[in-house]
């Protein structure tokens, strides 16, 4: 098994990311995404209207920008390629090309991807890992999955999806930890300014009382 540089394969799918210990938002009785941004009008996309797009299924592996790797994940749902030529394309405006996507989740989490990087085969708008629904802790009831990209690019619990034609405001602009644009795993992006191999053992070192901690907020409260 060959991991991106940099990466090392953990047992199992801990419920990682910035949340902490905070427990993952409830999952809505009605779930939708609302869409936006730069279209002629915005609009709603809810669980029926996704049921009636192609599905597919992604085998992947999972990297943190920590430096783990979740191995050999079976994803279901949307491609995403396939919502935006179906559904966006025909709400564009003439000569105003979308450039990037925003990606909110119901917990107030949010990035950013370069269409380009969103349009990418293997990245979905995902409702199931493994065979089974998506639990809260990995981002109940829709997130995004972009395996090709580090883990903070694929939002949980996805609720919006913003399409802007310039690089959307950015308060991490100036912090030396800001992270990657294209945040791309095989490139080892993990950060804008400071390159990834820098950065590997201070993260390595963190990863052991992350996971404690986010494991408190978890539905499965383990470890
Ligand atoms: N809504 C939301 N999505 C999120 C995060 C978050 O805190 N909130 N953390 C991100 C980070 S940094 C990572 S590594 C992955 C972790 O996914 P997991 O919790 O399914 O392991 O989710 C990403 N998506
Ligand atoms: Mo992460």
């Amino acid at each position: 098994m060959t991991l991106p540089p940099g990466q090392r394969a953990i047992d199992g799918f801990p419920r990682f990311g910035t949340h902490l210990h905070h427990p993952p938002p409830p999952i809505p009785a009605d779930p939708v995404i609302e869409v936006g941004g730069a279209l002629t009008e915005p609009f709603t996309l809810t669980t029926a209207d996704l049921a009636e797009l192609p599905r597919v299924e992604v085998k992947a592996d999972f990297h943190c920008v920590a430096g783990w790797s979740a191995t050999d994940l079976r994803w279901e749902g949307v491609p995403f390629a396939t919502l935006y030529r179906t559904r966006v394309e025909p709400l564009l405006a003439p000569g105003r090309p979308i450039s990037h996507v925003v990606f909110a989740g119901l917990d107030g989490y949010q990035s950013v991807a370069l269409l380009e990087d969103a349009l990418a085969d293997d990245v979905l708008i995902a409702d199931r890992l493994d065979g089974q629904p998506l639990t809260s802790d990995h981002g109940a009831p829709i997130r995004l999955v972009s395996p090709g990209q580090y883990g903070f690019v694929n939002t949980k619990h996805l609720c919006r999806i913003e399409f802007h034609t310039t690089q959307p405001i950015d308060p991490d602009k100036w912090s030396p930890l800001a992270a990657h644009r294209r945040a791309r795993v095989w490139a080892e992006e993990r950060h804008r300014y400071l390159p990834g191999r820098v950065v590997r053992p201070i993260y390595h070192a963190l990863i052991g009382p992350i996971r404690r901690m986010s494991a408190r907020g978890s539905t499965e409260r383990t470890a």
